[in-house]
Order: structure tokens, then sequence, then C-alpha cells
């Protein structure tokens, strides 16, 4: 049994931190708005999402120029004289770290405060005992920052860099843990070759000495079901046990297997053995995969809904028309940056999507979207109902029927493939049509789910299934996301 994500669908990057018996977890969020998804626990299994980091314009700006799996990368979340810090990399141009603060994880957090001396990707921060401020930085190097005004003291310096050869050491983050200081790390890269390694020592600023047992934890090589396992980060409970909670995926179909939910949350428990964390087996999380189902009768969005790059203003709204979504085109399909696009992530192997959508003001539909260029559809508008695929360079209409007057329920179905008809199979098949009144499923075309991938496209986001108008305005209405269990 492949063991489950703690927060399944794409959420890369925890960074974990507990205040008495509450814990807090963020993740990347990269093209989406709003930035960096905020969830609550008091077990470590169960999350619940409390809000957003970044949910105002002024606090995240991203352009048509951030590219996909661009944009907000890997936070730090850490609590320090009574206030949540949470520092992080906008890797959109012109962007660099910045940290945000909040008494309330929930929100309202602060306008970011720039980071203009703190290099490159994956910052973290700790204080030692005299109120110092020491960031860490993948590479690794390190400055002293000063969090009030931004800046950073001295020029940064190279730490522990991982196990020799290893490339990307990234995502350090540093702990004080009884009589040492320990730098964790991912290295390896983010794909099958990710691992997380650690060192300790004297001092925040080291000397480190490396685990002799690194990586502590890695599955490269092995034919455990959870692969890419990378980018930890420690937490003590409050009965002082220890757990890690990391990124990895799980991929499907035969060789190589393609992961298309992205990088997902896993948690494991931490043993400490002569000084030195030893991870135990992945501990599954307790989604109970409750279907998802939104009538747009609220004037706020739910803070499930993401956006790509600019935020829900006037192009996306509840509020022109009772209990409905209305989406005001903006680019003219999915391949635009700049498409009026509002999803939710795909959080399951299996599931139906379903969306009723009155076309006769434009054109637009239900799509599954890994990016710009690798995308799957079910349009309706001008008279028609019909099935685009992008798949890299490849643009095309798949299929297409008379579409009657009147609204459409749009549906998506995506089956895992469980059993393997040979080495070539797929991850799944995405079914894409319409349904009756009664439920009764129509499909327009079905096609390999392989080619949304993050194997097949890159990047570092994972699916993302969501409505979209690509000329005029399209009114939904009922969306339903229904996990499918095998
Ligand atoms: C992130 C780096 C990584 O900055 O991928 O898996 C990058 N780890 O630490 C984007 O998620």
């Amino acid at each position: 049994m492949t063991p489950t994500p703690v927060i399944p669908g794409f959420h890369p990057d925890p960074s974990i931190c507990r205040v008495g018996d509450d814990y807090y977890l963020v993740c990347s969020s990269f093209e989406y708005f709003p930035g960096i998804p905020v969830f609550h626990s008091r077990n470590l299994w169960q999350w619940t999402r409390i809000g957003n980091v970044l949910d105002r314009p002024s606090q995240l700006d991203l352009t048509p120029r951030t590219a996909s799996s661009g944009g907000i990368y890997a936070p730090t979340l850490r609590h320090h004289d009574g206030r949540f810090h949470l520092i992080v990399t906008d890797v959109s141009p012109g962007g660099g770290n910045l940290l945000v603060t909040a008494t309330d994880p929930a929100g309202p957090w602060s306008e970011p405060v720039p980071l203009p001396g703190v290099p490159g990707i994956d910052p973290d921060l700790a204080w030692d005992e005299d109120g110092t401020c020491w960031c860490t930085v993948a590479g690794v190097e390190q400055a002293r920052l000063d969090v009030k005004t931004g800046k950073t003291v001295g020029t940064p310096r190279t730490l522990w860099s991982g196990t020799p050869g290893a490339k990307a050491p990234e995502a350090p983050h540093l702990y004080r843990i009884g009589d040492y200081w320990y730098l964790l790390i991912a290295e390896g890269g983010t794909e099958r070759g990710h691992g997380i390694s650690i060192a300790r020592g004297p001092r925040p600023d080291g000397p480190f000495e490396p685990c002799p047992d690194n990586p502590v934890l890695s599955h490269r090589s092995t034919d455990h079901p959870v692969q890419n396992t990378g980018h930890g980060d420690l937490v003590q409970g409050p009965d002082g046990s220890w757990w890690m909670v990391f990124l990895g995926v799980r991929p499907g179909g035969g060789t190589p297997g393609w992961h298309v939910l992205g990088r997902e949350t896993f948690l494991a428990p931490v043993e400490w053995v002569d000084g030195w964390p030893v991870v135990g087996e992945i501990v599954s999380g307790t989604d109970a995969g409750e279907p998802v189902r939104d009538d747009f009768d609220t004037a706020t969005l739910h803070t499930r809904w993401i956006s790509l790059r600019t935020p829900p203003a006037k192009h996306i709204t509840t509020e022109e028309r009772a209990s409905h979504l209305t989406l005001h085109a903006r680019g003219d399909s999915l391949d635009a940056a700049d498409v009026t696009f509002l999803g939710h992530r795909q959080q399951h192997l299996s599931c139906r999507v379903r969306a009723e959508a009155d076309t006769s003001q434009g054109r637009g539909g239900l799509a599954v979207r890994l990016d710009e260029h690798h995308h799957y559809e079910i349009e309706a508008g001008e008279g028609e109902v019909r099935v685009l695929a992008r798949i890299g360079p490849l643009r095309s209409e798949v299929a297409a029927r008379p579409l009657p007057p009147g609204p459409v329920v749009l549906a998506v179905d995506i089956t895992a493939h469980t059993t393997l008809d040979d080495a070539r199979t797929g991850p799944d098949l995405v079914r894409l049509g319409t349904a009756s009144a009664d439920g009764t499923f129509t499909e327009l075309a079905a096609l390999d789910g392989r080619y949304l991938s993050t194997e097949v496209a890159g990047g570092f986001t994972g699916r993302v299934l969501g409505m979209y108008a690509a000329a005029g305005r399209v009114d939904f209405d009922r969306f339903s996301y229904e996990p499918v269990h095998p």
C-alpha cells in the first residue's frame, strides 16, 4: 500500500513550526495567487488550510513575466519572540528574498520586507541565545540578518555544503538541539536522486561535521512507492517526540514512472541515536478525501482557490451573478500566461470534476493544467463543445460536437492505472466530456495522462483542475471535485 501524504497535491518544500500544542506548516506556491498556503494541525497527520500568507496584491505582484514554476519558492516558517516570521524567495524577474511577520499565522501577514543582502533561494531563519538571527540559504551560505530592517551584517559565508559530489545542496534549516547546532539540507536535486543530509557543530556558523550515515533520508534507487524524498524540516512535539515533514512524489505507470500531483508533503518520525537523527517510515495522512463542492454563493472565494499570477479582481468574481462564478476572458486560451483561470489542486490519483458552464456570452471550460504548454480541457462556446490538448509544441482540437443552447455540465474523469498493460503504460487516463442532469458522463475524448506529468513537462508544480474563460464572459456554477478511491 502506497503511503499517503499528510498534505496531498502540489504542496512542496514544507516548512513547519510548533507553538504550544499547535503545528503550522507552509509550502511553495510558484506562479499561483494567493501565495504560500498555511495549514494547521494538532496531531501532524490531519491538516486544515487556515489561509495564505501572500493574499494581497501589495504583497505579491506576479506579472505574466513570472514563468510557470517561477514565482514563490521554498518558504521557511518560524516563531520567535511572540511573532511568526516567514522568509521566502520570489524568483520572478525583479524579485528576491523577502520577510513577512504575523501574530496570527492565519493572517493578516505584514507587508514584505525586502532582503537585498540575502542571496539565492531557500532562505532559513534561526536565532541564537543572544538573539542574533542567522539566515542560511541554498549553496550553503549564511549571513546574520536584522529581521526588523532586512539588513544583513557582513558578507554571506559558505558553510558545510553537503556530501562531496552531490549536486544542489539546498533547503537548509538550522536548529539548536541539545549541545549542538544542526544543519539539515537537501541534496541530489529534487528528482529521483533527492535526499536529506545533516551536519552538526558547536556554533550556528559552524564548523559542521557531517553525519556518518548521510543521507538520513533518501528513497533513491529503491522500489519505495514514494520517490524524490527531500527538502525536509524538523519539529519537536509537545511530548518530546521528533518528526520530519518533507516532500515526495507518487509516480504511476510503467518505467520511468510519471508523477502528476507534483511534490506532496509527507511525514515521518525521527529518533535521535548518538546525537544523530534516524528517520523512520512514512506515517500516512488521514485525508478523508472529502468531496469539494462550491456553488459560489458567497461574496469571497474559499481559500482553496488559486488563480494564475494575479489576484481574482474584476475578472474573477462571484458578485456579478448570484450564486455563480463569473470569469471575464483576458488571454485567449490556456496557452496564454494571462488566461483567466481559477483552480483547485488535484490531490488524488483518481478523481471526478464537474462544473456547470453558461457560455452564452463567451467561450471557456474545465481544464487539467500543468503549465501553459501542458494542459487538456473540455471547452464550450460558439455552439460547440470541444476537447483541446496542448502537449509541448503540439496543440490539437481532439474532438468536437454541437452544443445545444443553455448551460452545460463539463466533466473530467481521471483514473489512475492500477495494473500495467506493459512497461509503457502511463500513470492515468484523462477522460473529458459532459454530464447530464442525472449524472451520466458522455465522453468526448480520452487522453493519456503522462503528458501532464512533471517527468514530461518539467517544473515544480502539479496538476491544477480549474475553470477558465478564453473569450467574453463565462458563468460557472456547481463546481465539484470528488476523489475516487481504487
Ligand atoms: C526549491 C528547492 C527545491 O527552492 O525545489 O526540492 C525548489 N527543492 O529547495 C522549488 O521547489
